[in-house]
């Protein structure tokens, strides 16, 4: 399997340009589904140890089914699939570019939960127009064991949010254990008191964020993926999400620059656009996400008969 490796503002991304699955025909969401019943095992090899490592999302490169894109991607990481990627699409576009299969300015991309432009700005910065963010209930109360009552927002950013008013604890690389550890907690309270999304969909990604003036940035953020890792980035869905929040609130106008940064630094400039169409009867923005990208690897990867780790290490105990 041949892949390239870039990271966006530290989040790492594997986009797979040869030797994935064969996954036939039809729509993106039907491929999708046989990647995940009937080919599994190459997301395990691509991502999981030792090939691979907790952090890095992968991308599979397919053939759209909407020809006005250029590419469709799935994108999965170290427990399952994800609907869109922010910091993905945005290595996936530095990667086409570096294959020389796209130029500089506007091009298409499907993904499973719908069609995502990105706009080359250079051959590491990219800006993407998601598909719509909304929040799907506000003022939602969780009740941790251990920790006490939380309130937080639901919303849909790409993926199901759970983006929890403020932080329980400053956003400093030095409470990552701690920060980790009460996001897994919040996550599978979410799970237990059946607090979901839109059609019963799991609340797999907890926010938090700290909003103040500071130099550089609007606001500071951590985010828990699915699979017990924390994104480096600002997380592109999580930023829509909180743009979403943000236009709901009244405290952000449409067209104006929020700077997102991330718990390492890393920062993505958002803005948004009202969409003039409901979501789940609620109101909803087109969220832009500006961040950069740089390729880091271009990998053969490799399995040997009888290697008992060929299709990664298998654990059962990731949140
Ligand atoms: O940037 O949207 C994102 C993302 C989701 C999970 C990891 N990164």
């Amino acid at each position: 399997m041949k892949v390239i490796d870039s990271h966006t503002e530290g989040e790492p991304t594997r986009v797979i340009i040869d030797g994935g699955p064969y996954l036939g025909q039809g729509t993106l969401g039907e491929r999708l589904f046989r990647f995940q019943h009937h080919s599994d095992e190459y997301r395990r090899f691509a991502i999981d140890e030792p090939r691979g490592w907790d952090a890095i999302v992968g991308a599979l490169l397919c053939q759209p089914d909407d020809p006005s894109c250029v590419a469709g991607v799935i994108f999965f990481n170290n427990t399952g699939y994800l609907g869109m990627c922010g910091h993905g699409t945005i290595g996936v576009a530095v990667t086409l570019f570096y294959l020389g299969r796209i130029g500089m300015g506007i091009h298409r991309i499907q993904t499973p939960v719908g069609t995502v432009s990105v706009n080359l700005l250079s051959s590491n910065q990219v800006s993407f127009e998601n598909v719509s963010s909304y929040r799907y209930r506000r003022d939602v109360i969780v009740e941790v064991a251990g920790i006490g009552k939380i309130t937080g927002d639901i919303v849909w950013g790409g993926n199901w949010f759970f983006l929890a008013h403020g932080s329980p604890l400053p956003l400093v690389m030095e409470n990552l254990e701690e920060l980790l550890r009460l996001s897994k907690k919040i996550k599978a309270s979410l799970a237990l008191q059946r607090i979901t999304g839109a059609n019963d969909a799991a609340v797999d990604h907890i926010e938090f964020s700290e909003d103040r003036a500071m130099e550089s940035c609007d606001s500071r953020n951590f985010v828990l993926c699915p699979g017990g890792v924390y994104d480096r980035s600002p997380c592109g869905t999580g930023t829509s999400a909180k743009l979403a929040c943000l236009a709901g609130d009244g405290k952000l106008a449409p067209g104006q620059r929020w700077v997102q940064e991330s718990i390492t630094g890393g920062r993505f400039v958002g803005a948004y656009r009202h969409d003039e169409t409901l979501r789940d009867g609620c109101n909803a923005v087109i969220a832009t996400i500006t961040g950069n990208a740089y390729i880091c690897g271009e990998t053969k990867l490799i399995s040997q008969a009888n290697d008992r780790f060929g299709f990664g290490i298998t654990r059962k105990d990731r949140a």
